[in-house]
């Protein structure tokens, strides 16, 4: 017997074909919402019903919330897989499916709402015991003395973030005292216009911090565990570019210690399904800046190291099951790599969607590919860029990178434009392939070849 008689695939693209094929390798039959645009896509071909629930753009299709219950309900699923993006993280969406009767593939809304609040996010975790970063520990308030006594305590610069913010969106830095009264009014003024949430807090600012984030999984009853860390440091504005696991340089003690603390705080906060903790490391220490409580672009990575399948997982606990792993069977075997193929301009990465005119995919041992494209496949204007992910898994990080500079070469993708020649370009930097540097590297290198 399936855990589910039936999941709706509440997303697009290639996370839900991962979601499809992990629905059909559980016997659990599968419904494909979908946009008009979107009735080519690969997963809603294969899946067992498809229905269309609104026109192209997504405030009209995949955001569209009551086409998606009604779409749940009309075809007798059970459960909502959400994905990443879109509704994964709408704490509204999760209560009204739950309150249809259905299942939410993901935590509890109570949960998606703490942790959406990064200042309530950043209290529950001081309360479980999950260092952050020095800061006001809370929101501010419109006392400016206050203010000021709390950024000379913990010295400049500071950063001025929105409660309601995360992923970059609603921050300034203060470099100097001088500043810091109409930075506190200009961030709060613009989380309020952005955000609809005035809400801010203070933290100290990490100059060259490194991106490392824990993976975790929790059930129904009590059970946690953590599969290791990604370091996802090489972005540009905030997007990232390229993952990898486990993070370089990072001892299995260091992995065990931060494991730890943030399986403690799961089961302090009754966690359940897939989340990530993100820290900021510096200096030899973790700092945790924000939780996501859905399943991520670069869960492959994690994946391939540990042997779980992540999506598989989330589906069973979800459906009350207990976990399959216990910490002890989660072993760190080797590395891996993922490179995101987006359809854009390899130099000002404009997005550049269009129509595949040739597509070979790369293969051999050690080499995975996401990717929902095929053969003449048109890439629609209306999302997100990214149009699959390449992942390489070696016994150690120079053959994961050896594997990826092979596949990379391999691969056959004409007819649009993609950033398939910037991987090329990086997985060839001396720096990159050293490993260890910090979230600032792939700007500073593209600002030095742009001199060159
Ligand atoms: C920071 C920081 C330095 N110090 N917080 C950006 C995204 C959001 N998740 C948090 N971010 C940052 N928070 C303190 N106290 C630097 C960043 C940051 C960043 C973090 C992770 C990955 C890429 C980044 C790029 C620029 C800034």
């Amino acid at each position: 017997m399936a855990v589910f008689e039936k999941l709706v695939i509440a997303n697009r693209g290639e996370i839900a074909l991962r979601i499809l094929r992990a629905c059909h390798s559980m016997g659990i039959k599968t419904v494909a919402v979908h946009s008009t645009v979107d009735r080519n896509l690969k997963h809603v071909a294969l899946a067992d019903e498809a229905v269309c629930i609104g026109p192209a753009p997504g405030t009209e299709s995949y955001l569209n919330v009551p086409a998606i219950i009604a779409a749940t309900e009309v075809t007798d699923a059970v459960a909502v897989h959400p994905g990443y993006g879109f509704l994964a993280e709408n704490a509204d969406f999760a209560e009204r499916v739950e309150k249809s009767g259905f299942v939410f593939i993901g935590p509890r809304p109570e949960t998606i709402r703490l942790m959406g609040d990064k200042v309530s996010a950043i209290e529950a975790m001081l309360d479980a015991g999950v260092p952050c970063v020095p800061g006001s520990d809370g929101a501010l308030t419109g006392d400016m003395a206050e203010n000021h006594a709390i950024a000379r305590r913990i010295g400049y610069p500071v950063i001025i973030k929105a409660a309601a913010g995360g992923g970059g969106r609603g921050m300034r830095v203060v470099h100097t005292e001088a500043h810091l009264s109409n930075a506190l009014q200009l961030t709060q003024q613009e989380a309020q216009t952005t955000f609809g949430d005035g809400t801010i807090y203070m933290e100290k600012f990490l100059e060259n911090p490194r991106h490392v984030e824990v993976q975790v999984m929790a059930d129904q009853h009590g059970n946690a565990i953590h599969l290791a860390e990604r370091d996802c440091s090489t972005q540009r504005r905030h997007q990232k570019v390229i993952e990898e696991a486990p993070a370089p340089g990072i001892t299995p003690e260091q992995r065990a210690e931060i494991g730890g603390v943030c399986v403690e705080a799961c089961k302090r906060i009754g966690y359940r399904g897939a989340g990530t903790f993100e820290f900021l490391y510096d200096g030899g220490r973790f700092y945790f800046i924000e939780m996501n409580t859905r399943i991520q672009v670069e869960h492959p990575v994690s994946e391939l190291i540990t042997g779980v399948d992540l999506i598989k997982e989330q589906i069973r606990v979800a459906a009350g099951e207990k976990l399959s792993y216990t910490q002890d069977d989660i072993v760190v075997r080797g590395h891996a790599i993922e490179c995101r193929i987006n359809a854009e301009d390899p130099e000002t990465f404009m997005p550049c969607p269009g129509t595949v005119n040739g597509f070979h995919v790369p293969g051999g041992p050690g080499i995975r590919v996401d990717s929902h494209i095929y053969d003449s496949y048109t890439v629609p204007p209306n999302y997100d860029s990214m149009i699959g992910k390449l992942i390489a898994h070696g016994e150690d990080r120079e053959t994961a990178i050896a594997r990826m500079r092979m596949a990379l070469d391999e691969m056959v993708l004409n007819g649009i434009k993609t950033n398939i020649p910037l991987h090329k370009w990086l997985l060839l930097d001396p720096g990159f392939i050293k490993g260890g540097f910090n979230i600032h590297y792939l700007e500073k290198r593209l600002k030095d070849r742009a001199s060159e």
